[in-house]
């Protein structure tokens, strides 16, 4: 029976299409949270782990490939990626393209009850502003600038909030910004329940987060960020969209057994951490594709949760 389903998985797998799940995602979160180094991480996706599942991460257009160049660059040297410029105009924001491959899980496919390792792609666009637009979000109102930013976002359908995980004090800034935000998405025709939120701690390498990152939620509610956590379960009880939330580290951790932060700190205070990696021939990010794949499905999935 084991040999038999062995030496079928590659036929099948080539015989069935892979399951397309695309979304159109907006990055979008203070300065300095990250955004710009969770996505270089995710295009460019070094030291795979053999045992994930995920199977490749391909950038598709030229903004997706000048920011593998970057991670090379700029994060593998060890540097600090420089801050991202609010652009003139909407038009002008990267706009990354990138498609992930997700191995194959096998599914009962009912009446035939047959076990197909089916691949899953996922394709996204993904937009990273500045974190300027969130700052004028709280401090600026009737820009025209702004309105474009918010009217940009609202098209989209995955909106992915990122939040440096040790910036707990500036919870009640986070829930004031997302107030005007998601007064902005509720104005839209896109109905409500297409429309998902995730909110992503970022640099979870950091050993008061790393201790906690399987329990998201928990995290954010009970111990972060409990005033925005509050006002996105407002958000959805009213029937605004869904949310759910995530743990992630571009950086990753060092070792297995006693695992350490791979980062070292350059700076950390009430805006949070600014950091290197620490060694990044050993750089293995975590946690990066879960949201996506919620993003684009509405499930979580267990491997990439655990990931
Ligand atoms: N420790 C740690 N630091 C990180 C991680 N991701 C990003 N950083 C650091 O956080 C700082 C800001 O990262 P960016 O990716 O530039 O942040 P951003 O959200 O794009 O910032 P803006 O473009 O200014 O809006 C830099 O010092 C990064 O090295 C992480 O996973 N762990
Ligand atoms: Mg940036």
């Amino acid at each position: 029976m084991l040999d038999w389903l062995n030496t079928n998985k590659t036929t099948r797998s080539s015989l069935s299409e892979p399951i397309d799940r695309s979304a159109e995602i907006r990055v979008i979160g203070d300065r300095g949270s990250g955004k710009t180094a969770y996505m270089a991480s995710l295009a460019y996706w070094p030291n795979a782990n053999t045992s994930s599942p995920v199977q490749t991460v391909t950038p598709i257009n030229d903004d997706a490939n000048e920011l593998v160049a970057k991670a090379q660059i700029i994060l593998e040297q060890g540097l600090q990626l420089e801050p991202t410029d609010l652009n003139a105009s909407v038009d002008d924001i990267k706009d990354y393209t990138l498609s992930i491959v997700l191995k194959g899980q096998f599914t009962w496919k009912t009446p035939k009850i047959t076990l197909q390792p089916q691949l899953v792609k996922l394709n996204i666009s993904c937009k990273d502003y500045a974190g300027e637009f969130f700052s004028d979000l709280l401090h600026k109102s009737g820009d025209s600038l702004l309105a474009d930013y918010l009217e940009d976002c609202v098209r989209a359908t995955g909106i992915m909030f990122l939040i440096d995980g040790t910036t707990h004090r500036k919870d009640s800034e986070y829930a004031n910004g997302l107030d005007k935000f998601l007064m902005a998405l509720d104005r839209t025709d896109i109905s409500s329940n297409q429309r998902r939120v995730a909110f992503v701690m970022t640099k979870c390498e950091q050993s008061e987060l790393w201790v906690n990152r399987h329990k998201p939620r928990e995290l954010a509610q009970a111990s972060r960020f409990p005033q925005t956590f509050r006002k996105l379960q407002g958000w959805e009880q009213t029937g605004g969209g869904q949310v759910d939330y995530f743990t992630t580290s571009a950086f990753g951790m060092l070792g297995s057994k006693y695992p350490e932060p791979n980062s070292t700190q350059l700076k950390r205070d009430r805006d949070g951490t600014t950091s290197v990696i620490k060694d990044p021939k050993r750089w293995r990010p975590f946690g990066l594709v879960a949201p996506i794949y919620w993003l684009c499905t509405g499930e979580r999935h267990k491997e990439l949760d655990k990931d």
